[in-house]
């Protein structure tokens, strides 16, 4: 990419969208192409090919989509699997029609099997059944994938696809039934600190373990793998250590530096009982994480307290 490439973020007020925008402002870059979702309907196939036969991008990340945490996941099981599919395919195909040079297309580590070996290396992929409260939105990413390398084998277009494990940052979703575990719980305890509350609910067992990084990492990441990867496949991006929801949580109390007690919600689901990424291939390219997990919640929530 030349510091002057047009580049087209799809999803650029997302937590995604916004860290690689930041990311690649910060390095000099100047020329976006940047549409909200009420100035372009992603899903609607006529008006993308609109946009990209008269814009013209160069380069693509598609970091558009519906996402949210286990219950959003679960409940709105046909928005995940149909709006994902149309914003992903119709910015795949647009993007072959008027010959984009590259697109990054970003995934998710649920789209790996609910019980695969851990930690997840990038042959595991369609090789078990999915965890079923998510299946709706993995099935749309590993439809992703597979357009990408689809539309390479058979028309020679650079389309890479990456798989970033849970991440975090500055745009996340605060609301409290769609939101994922980390957000969740920074404004729970929050809320519970500012207000005297005695306890915090965490959902499920607290025994799942789950993988964290901060979205600045992850654009860091996904700009690192737009000039310099040119395959088939798919790239895991995350730190390659885990921990346990309770010891999340843990750690969230003491940031927050909340006194009271947790109580687990063993009504909630507790979903893939793991997914650690094995970040071998990335490391070997040479990439690694920059951001602790303790620090980048720290970071979180002094920014959280400043806008509530
Ligand atoms: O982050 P989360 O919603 O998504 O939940 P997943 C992770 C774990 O934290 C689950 C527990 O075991 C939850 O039960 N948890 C505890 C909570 N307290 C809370 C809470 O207050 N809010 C939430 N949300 N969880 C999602 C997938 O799975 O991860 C998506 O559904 C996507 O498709 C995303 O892949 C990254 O890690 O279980």
């Amino acid at each position: 990419m030349e510091k002057n490439s047009k580049i087209y973020i799809a999803g650029h007020r997302g937590m995604v969208g916004s860290a690689i925008h930041r990311y690649l402002i910060g390095k000099g870059f100047n020329n976006f192409l940047l549409r909200t979702s009420a100035e372009l309907d992603l899903r609607n196939q006529l008006a993308v090919n609109n946009f990209f036969e008269t814009e013209k991008p160069e380069y693509v990340f598609l970091a558009a989509a519906k996402v949210g945490g286990i219950i959003s996941n679960n409940t709105y099981r046909a928005d995940f699997i149909y709006e994902n599919t149309m914003i992903q395919s119709n910015i795949i195909h647009a993007s072959y029609v008027t010959k984009v040079n590259k697109l990054l297309f970003l995934g998710s580590s649920c789209i790996y099997p609910k019980l695969a070996p851990q930690p997840m290396s990038e042959d595991l992929l369609l090789t078990g059944p999915l965890e079923y409260t998510n299946e709706p939105y993995a099935i749309a990413k590993i439809a992703g994938i597979k357009m990408c390398d689809a539309y390479r084998e058979q028309y020679g277009c650079n389309f890479i696809s990456v798989m970033p494990t849970n991440l975090y940052g500055p745009n996340d979703n605060y609301d409290l039934q769609n939101a994922h575990v980390l957000p969740s719980l920074l404004r729970k305890f929050h809320e519970a600190k500012i207000n005297n509350i005695p306890a915090v609910t965490v959902w499920g067992t607290g025994s799942p373990l789950r993988e964290f990084l901060h979205a600045d990492d992850l654009a860091s990441a996904s700009c690192f793998l737009m000039e310099k990867y040119d395959a088939a496949g798919l790239v895991n991006i995350g730190t390659g250590t885990d921990l346990t929801i309770a010891a999340l949580a843990s750690m969230i109390k003491e940031v927050v530096e909340y006194e009271g007690a947790i109580v687990y919600d063993h009504t909630k689901p507790d979903g893939t009982p793991r997914k650690l990424l094995d970040v071998s291939k990335l490391h070997d390219l040479g990439w690694k994480h920059t951001i602790e997990l303790r620090d980048g919640i720290t970071a979180v929530y002094n920014s959280y307290k400043l806008e509530n």
